[in-house]
This record gives structure tokens, C-alpha cells and sequence, in this order.
């Protein structure tokens, strides 16, 4: 459920910026050869600030706020319009890490972290949409526990 919550949410991202037209809402910032490289988006309750960091006219860093505050940036690290690493805040704080490492479209890690840290790592290396492995880490950062789920 609650990791089935994550893959909506990042589907919902890619139905945003494969609009097109301009395409990706108000510009708010132009580079010097006078192409867009960042916009404006606002929604009921959200703005959105979409920037494009390869010059190639899409966006691919994408940061939402909600209430005023920083509440998740997406990122598609190898400019090929999907997601691949969300990173979740609460009050600015980090707290959650959403990876796809090898650009396939699917999950196979999420990060929690506590008070700036990794605390919490859940991986599926396998990317069925199931969590196998659930890793503990302490607050020096060393793994005190790792759990193997078996299906
Ligand atoms: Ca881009
Ligand atoms: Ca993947």
C-alpha cells in the first residue's frame, strides 16, 4: 500500500511534464540564448518550480512546494524524461530517498532518513514491486541490522 502510494506519485509527475505547448507551465527564468530553463507551475495547493539543467528544453529537476515549504524534488538524472531519484522532505528536512539507479522506470531502493541520515534502507534489487531486503542503520551510519523478507 504504502509502496504502491509511491509509484503513483511518481506517475503523476511524468503525466506533467509530457504536456505540450509551453509546455511546462509559466517561464520564469531564461538563459542566455533567450530558451526557456525554468518554469513556473501552480496548482491548488502546490507550486512547482521545473528547471531544465542540460539546456536540452525539458525539464529535469522538478521542485514542489507545498504551504510554502520544499516538499520533493524529482530529478531525471539521465535526461531521458523519466524520474529516477525523488528525494521527500518535511519542514526542508530531508526524510526519504525514492531511487531508480539504473534508469529502467522501476524501484529498487528507498531511503529513509532521520535527522539528516540514512536510517532506514529498503531495497528491491529485483524490481518486482516487492521490499526483499529492509537495512537498519545507527547513527553513525553503520549497519546494525539487516532483515531478508522471503516470499
Ligand atoms: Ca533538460
Ligand atoms: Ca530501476
Amino acid at each position: 500500500m504504502h509502496k504502491a502510494a509511491l509509484f503513483v506519485f511518481v506517475l503523476a509527475f511524468l503525466s506533467l511534464i509530457s504536456c505540450t505547448g509551453e509546455p511546462y507551465g509559466i517561464v520564469s527564468h531564461r538563459d542566455r540564448d533567450g530558451r526557456a530553463d525554468q518554469w513556473l507551475y501552480k496548482g491548488e495547493n502546490e507550486y512547482k518550480i521545473l528547471i531544465d539543467t542540460n539546456s536540452d528544453g525539458r525539464p529535469d529537476v522538478v521542485k514542489t512546494y507545498r504551504k510554502g515549504a520544499l516538499a520533493d524534488v524529482e530529478y531525471d538524472r539521465n535526461f531521458d524524461g523519466t524520474v529516477d531519484l525523488v528525494r521527500q522532505y518535511i519542514d526542508g528536512i530531508l526524510t526519504r530517498e525514492i531511487h531508480d539507479d539504473d534508469f529502467d522506470g522501476k524501484t529498487e531502493c528507498i531511503k529513509e532518513f532521520r535527522r539528516g541520515r540514512v536510517a532506514i534502507v529498503e531495497r528491491d534489487p529485483e524490481e518486482r514491486g516487492y521490499i526483499d531486503v529492509v537495512e537498519y542503520y545507527d547513527d553513525a551510519g553503520n549497519l546494525s541490522r539487516r532483515e531478508v523478507r522471503v516470499r
